[in-house]
């Protein structure tokens, strides 16, 4: 039987959620309007009074909010409250240029667990539950807002963050976790661990993972499902906005849940910044109506995906996004192609290797080019030379078919590539341009 944190905001007629949608962005655009020197200013360039904001049908007069507009915010210009009634900062794990940096009144903590606590219960959690969150705890939202998340529900919370994997095991054998909370990549590395510390999926406790941050293929989750014997689960969100939470997978596995009554969702065309109609791929855009202290209105997230409405067999009624398919700015363009990492991550383990892989892409006399360089499965590991070129090859024809541009492979002995506890590398790109 499905659970709900909040049954009746999460199962809400479409009606109510609009209701509850156009009149929170009103009162938020009167907030910034009020509060936001940066935002009135920004409106008025575009000729608008909140008078011209009478609910979401008005939502694409509005200007976009960037991140090079919260760079140059940077630290205070987008702050709506006084600093005394803010009680907590994050940020972004961003490395380059000034860090983004997001301001919480106790409401906006309260409302972001709430959005964590909702994704806990789609994934099968309630206070019996021990929820490990292994997220980074700090700066980074990862940690903070699951055991918020998980303190509400009222499982028992172990708030190990990230690193030192085989104490991570220890705990969820110890304390028989059920519930770990990570990013993809640290979950398949926790994995590998305890595949070779002999432990078999029999052996662990877990039964669910809430794993985000990073995009994942459908092909990772179902060797993570594999390997750990659990459902894994998708969240997604981002600092700018709360962090985890913005939208969360139920029992459908099909897509996230957007949290409608906190964010409002649009999809729009990245080149021309018009609005697609549902269905079609383009830049997922948020606003949120009910932040107080760090509110944004039409914020780019970069992020590619798509839309639905369709019904779901879980009964929640908030439109679902699906899997981000890349970042608009991750998007390696090669040899005039777009290519995102997760197209060649879904060839990988289509043909049995695992997402132990990165990708470097070069310029040579003015030609893009693209290696692939993947480890090779403890299972399917060869010293044979002639082996190894046979498996390459066959790699070279499969990311081809998929990219439609040639791909070098090299292949790896187990364990070459770096294993990543927080959000992975996967992309090293040398060109300078
Ligand atoms: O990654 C917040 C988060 C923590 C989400 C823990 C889920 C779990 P940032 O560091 O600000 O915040 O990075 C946000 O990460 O714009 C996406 O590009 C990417 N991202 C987040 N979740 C997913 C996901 C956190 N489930 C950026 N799938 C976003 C794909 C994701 N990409």
């Amino acid at each position: 039987m499905e659970r709900y944190y909040q049954p009746e905001i999460e199962c809400a007629s479409r009606e109510q959620i609009l209701a509850w949608q156009n009149e929170r962005l009103v009162g938020q655009v009167h907030n910034v309007w009020d509060n936001v020197p940066y935002y009135r200013k920004k409106m008025e360039e575009k000729g608008l009074t909140p008078d011209d904001i009478k609910g979401v049908e008005d939502l694409h007069k509005l200007p976009f909010v960037t991140k090079d507009d919260l760079r140059e915010a940077y630290p205070y210009g987008l702050v709506a409250r006084p600093l005394k009634d803010c009680v907590r900062i994050q940020s972004t794990s961003g490395t380059t240029g000034k860090r983004v940096v997001a301001f919480y009144t106790q409401h906006d903590i309260d409302l972001w667990e709430d959005c964590c606590a909702r994704a806990i219960v789609a994934a099968g959690g309630t206070n019996e539950d021990v929820c490990q969150v292994s997220y980074g705890y700090g700066l980074f939202t990862g940690g903070p807002g699951l055991n918020g998340g998980s303190h509400k529900v009222g499982c028992l919370t172990i708030p190990t963050s990230s690193g030192n994997t085989e104490r991570q095991i220890m705990f969820i054998r110890d304390l028989n976790a059920t519930i770990l909370c990570c990013t993809p990549s640290y979950a398949a590395y926790i994995g590998e661990t305890m595949k070779e510390m002999g432990l078999t999926p029999d052996q662990i406790p877990l039964k669910a993972g809430i794993f985000g941050a990073e995009a994942w293929s459908e092909e990772m989750r179902q060797d993570i499902q594999n390997t750990l014997g659990i459902k894994a689960y998708d969240i997604y969100g981002l600092t700018e906005l709360s962090g985890p939470g913005v939208s969360f997978e139920c029992s459908a596995q099909t897509g996230m849940h957007i949290n409608e009554d906190h964010f409002i969702a649009e999809i729009i065309d990245p080149k021309t910044g018009e609005v697609l109609p549902e269905g079609e791929q383009g830049e997922l855009v948020f606003t949120s109506i009910t932040k107080e202290a760090f509110p944004l209105l039409r914020y780019r997230t970069r992020d590619i995906c798509v839309l639905s409405h369709e019904k779901c067999s879980c009964g929640r009624t908030f439109v679902k996004m699906c899997k981000p398919r890349g970042r608009s700015d991750d998007m390696l363009i090669i040899k005039g192609v777009n290519v995102f990492p997760s197209q060649i991550e879904t060839v990988l383990i289509a043909q049995g290797y695992q997402a132990n892989y990165q990708l470097i892409v070069d310029r040579v006399n003015n030609t893009d080019t693209l290696e692939v360089m993947v480890e090779m499965t403890p299972e399917n590991f060869s010293d044979n030379l002639g082996k190894i070129n046979e498996m390459e090859k066959h790699l070279v024809a499969a990311l081809k078919a998929m990219l439609g541009i040639y791909a070098k492979v090299r292949l790896v002995a187990p364990k070459t590539i770096a294993r990543s506890e927080g959000k992975a590398v996967r992309v090293i790109d040398k060109r300078k341009i």
